[in-house]
């Protein structure tokens, strides 16, 4: 499970009623003050999946309380109970207290079967703290990579309906991406008839 220092991966972590709340969380999100979009990069580019922000908005490359790229509102602040689950996630990662962590914003990325991730660093937090990630839905190919390179090394890992990924440590400022969604794995009693939901709690470190 410890994928290399500091990345640990938990299979089937989320009950199915936990995943079930969580998608409908994720639904109201996504018709939320801020709506869930294909997000434009400075350069031009749309992203293939779709994304919404609770707590901070982010946009690349930074994190901002107003939607200046979408609509200008702010978006829906980030619940208690998403701390609760991200403490409680952690904790069990790792296998140690996690009283103090607090995360402050959740990225929400929605996969189509066509949708894809590139390889990258998230670094646009101000914060060490770690990444709590929660797989919903269609299994994917993760590949987790190394912090020098979008290259080789890497580690493939598949990740399912109900997996938890946490990255802390050595492994925070990893290169990672998804190059592949496996349409119709998942399970429809999630509430989730197809793709995939990803949702990743990090820390900004910004007031
Ligand atoms: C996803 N999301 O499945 C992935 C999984 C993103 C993103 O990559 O930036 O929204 S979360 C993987 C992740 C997040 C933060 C740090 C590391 C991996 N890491 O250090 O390897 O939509
Ligand atoms: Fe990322």
């Amino acid at each position: 499970r410890e994928i290399a220092p500091g990345a640990v991966h938990v299979p089937g972590w989320l009950t199915l009623d936990e995943q079930r709340h969580l998608v409908e969380a994720c639904r109201e999100w996504a018709t939320g003050p801020v709506p869930i979009r294909h997000t434009v990069l400075p350069r031009g580019g749309v992203m293939s999946v779709q994304t919404v922000c609770v707590g901070w908005h982010w946009q690349p490359y930074r994190y901002t309380r107003i939607a200046h790229d979408v609509n200008g509102r702010q978006v829906a602040e980030f619940p208690a109970w998403l701390g609760e689950l991200g403490r409680r996630a952690l904790a069990d990662a790792y296998g140690r207290p996690s009283d103090t962590y607090e995360p402050d914003t959740a990225l929400i990325n929605f996969y189509d079967g066509q949708a894809r991730m590139g390889m990258h660093q998230d670094k646009d937090e101000k914060s060490d703290a770690p990444v709590v990630s929660l797989s919903i839905g269609d299994r994917c190919l993760f590949r987790f990579g190394n912090t020098e390179t979008r290259g080789r090394p890497y580690t493939d890992v598949e990740l399912a309906s109900g997996d938890l990924f946490v990255f802390g440590g050595p492994s925070r400022f990893a290169y990672h991406g998804v190059p592949k969604v496996r349409p119709g794995t998942g399970d429809p009693a999630t509430g989730l008839a197809s793709g995939r939901l990803n949702i990743t709690m990090r820390v900004t470190g910004l007031r």
